[in-house]
């Protein structure tokens, strides 16, 4: 059969934008799956959104496509965009089945099969359900409208087919080195977050499952061979939860001996509680370490049922500034019920963790999550569309939250990063003038890291594909 697979996600930036180096990134999802596809001799192509420069533009690849079957992927946020591809496939020809997965249509499945057009849903993964589906569907067989996917065995699958998507994937901080990859080890999540779970478990189940490090290491030397890459990094929520699996991978990664820098997640609690692991990553090259601090206020934490406490926010990031590791902090702002008093805490808690980077978020609302469902019950929630889902810091979201007082304590908050200290300095300065009434061009500075940066990047790219990241220069709409 021949299968066209649909990646969405323009909720963002829009068409004709691999906007911000993220952009650039492949779906892992639909590689994994096209992978499964061309290796039981289906064909397989990619209509990406996000290279596309309008509906027109995708209604007339529609209109001259031969695919036999599309399936789209579908974040809570893209479920607009996959709902309005849907519509275009089947006005072009009603017959060709249309197939929606990924973590929309596991986590909210009634929600989902409410377009009519859509002909199958598969929750869950995919790899062996698709394709059983796919070729159920080539004998002419019938299936089910909802489909529950069947957990695979991981090392079982092929390797994921990067081909599928023609761009390369970009290093989103100028500091690490082209070419960059990203790669995912295992599935899941063990931790209760209430702003996240149970979408996760939905997904994925409630165990993790990860790769075997030979695998592991089996796709990385592949993808040396085949890319040369000198940075990369690994999606997985949490990579440092599985002690004995971190302590081989290391030990098998020294005998690569590959000289790469890489990225990876993980919380505070976990690095406070392993941290000869973080040497031990460290020593392997692990450079950036993306961190959840997510608030200053203890009452906050327990809310969001983060499972750590402020002490350990700063006892992690002491850690990575001892074996320098840099630090991507990610934290929230405006939680229900947040008072100013805490949302300074957060502010004090960044100026003392000082990251290499500030990654905030207005906090949003997702499906899925025991947060969504209790700002529904309380009716707390501004959001309106699917597009909202989006975490941003230029759109309130949670009823009762003083945005005004909040845009001082994100710009106070994110001068802390030692990227942005430059950049957010002068919007700071900007802004605070604006709220006294005084409207001045003021020079663009920026700070020496950003501008080592900048050189890097622009070196990276001649044709001025990457944009650097602009997570707060939006303008609002
Ligand atoms: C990497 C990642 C990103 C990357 C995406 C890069 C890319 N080009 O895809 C970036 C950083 C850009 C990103 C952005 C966002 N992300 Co994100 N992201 C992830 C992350 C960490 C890994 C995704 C992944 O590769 N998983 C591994 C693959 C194998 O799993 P999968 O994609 O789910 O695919 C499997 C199944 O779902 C299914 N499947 C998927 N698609 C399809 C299609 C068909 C036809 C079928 C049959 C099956 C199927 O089969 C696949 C194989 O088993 C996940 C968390 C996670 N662990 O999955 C969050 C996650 C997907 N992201 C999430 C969110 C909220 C966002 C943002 C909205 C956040 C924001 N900034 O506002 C944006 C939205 C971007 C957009 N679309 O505009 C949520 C989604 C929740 C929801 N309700 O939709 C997740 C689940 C994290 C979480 N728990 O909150 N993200
Ligand atoms: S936020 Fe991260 S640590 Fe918490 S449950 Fe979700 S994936 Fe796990």
């Amino acid at each position: 059969m021949k299968i066209t697979l649909i990646y969405p996600g323009i909720t963002e930036s829009g068409f004709n934008n691999l906007k911000g180096n993220e952009g650039s990134w492949i779906n892992h999802g639909l590689c994994s799956l096209s992978a499964i596809l061309k290796k039981n001799g289906h064909k397989v192509s990619l209509i990406d959104l996000r290279i596309l420069s309008d509906w027109d533009h995708f209604a007339s690849l529609i209109k001259n496509s031969d695919a036999d079957l599309f399936g789209i992927t579908v974040m809570s946020v893209d479920l607009n965009a996959a709902n309005q591809c849907t519509e275009i496939i089947k006005k072009a020809n009603s017959k060709k089945p249309v197939v929606f997965g990924g973590a929309h249509p596991s986590i909210a499945p009634e929600d989902t099969l409410k377009n009519a057009y859509i002909d199958h849903v598969i929750c869950g993964e995919g790899e062996i359900t698709f394709l059983n589906l796919v070729n159920d569907l080539a004998l002419g067989h019938k299936s089910e409208r909802l489909i529950e996917g069947q957990r695979p065995e991981l090392d079982e699958l092929p390797f994921v087919d990067r081909e599928l998507f023609s761009a390369r994937e970009e290093p989103f901080v100028g500091f690490l080195k082209a070419p960059f990859v990203t790669i995912i080890a295992g599935r899941g999540c063990i931790y209760n977050c209430n702003y996240c779970q149970p979408a996760e478990k939905k997904i994925f189940g409630h165990k993790v499952r990860r790769r075997s490090v030979a695998n592991v290491i089996l796709e990385l030397k592949e993808l040396h061979l085949k890319l040369g890459f000198n940075s990369f990094m690994f999606h997985d929520d949490c990579l440092t939860e599985d002690k004995k699996w971190i302590e081989d991978f290391c030990a098998e990664y020294q005998k690569t001996s590959f000289k790469k820098q890489f990225v990876c997640q993980s919380r505070a609690d976990l690095v406070c509680k392993n941290r000869h692991l973080i040497k031990m990553l460290k020593d392997i090259g692990l450079d950036l370490m993306i961190i959840g601090f997510e608030s200053g206020s203890q009452r906050m934490l327990d809310f969001i049922g983060k499972g750590t406490r402020v002490e350990q926010n700063f006892e992690a990031a002491e850690i990575c500034h001892k074996l320098g590791i840099k630090i991507w902090a990610n934290y929230m702002l405006g939680l229900p019920g947040e008072t100013k008093e805490e949302q300074r805490m957060t502010l004090q808690m960044i100026k003392k963790i000082r990251p290499y980077h500030c990654s905030p978020a207005y906090y949003t609302p997702h499906p899925g999550s025991r947060l969504f469902d209790y700002c529904l019950e309380n009716d707390l929630s501004l959001i309106k569309k699917p597009e909202d889902y989006r975490r941003n810091t230029y759109e309130p979201k949670i009823k009762g939250i003083d945005y005004e007082y909040l845009k001082d304590i994100l710009y106070e908050s994110v001068s802390y990063g030692e990227d942005s200290s430059g950049r957010y300095g002068v919007k700071k300065v900007k802004y605070f003038l604006q709220k006294r009434g005084i409207s001045i061009k003021l020079p663009k500075i920026l700070s020496l890291n950003k501008v080592k940066d900048k050189i890097s990047s622009a070196g990276r790219d001649c044709k001025g594909k990457i944009h650097m990241f602009n997570w707060f220069g939006r303008p609002k709409k």
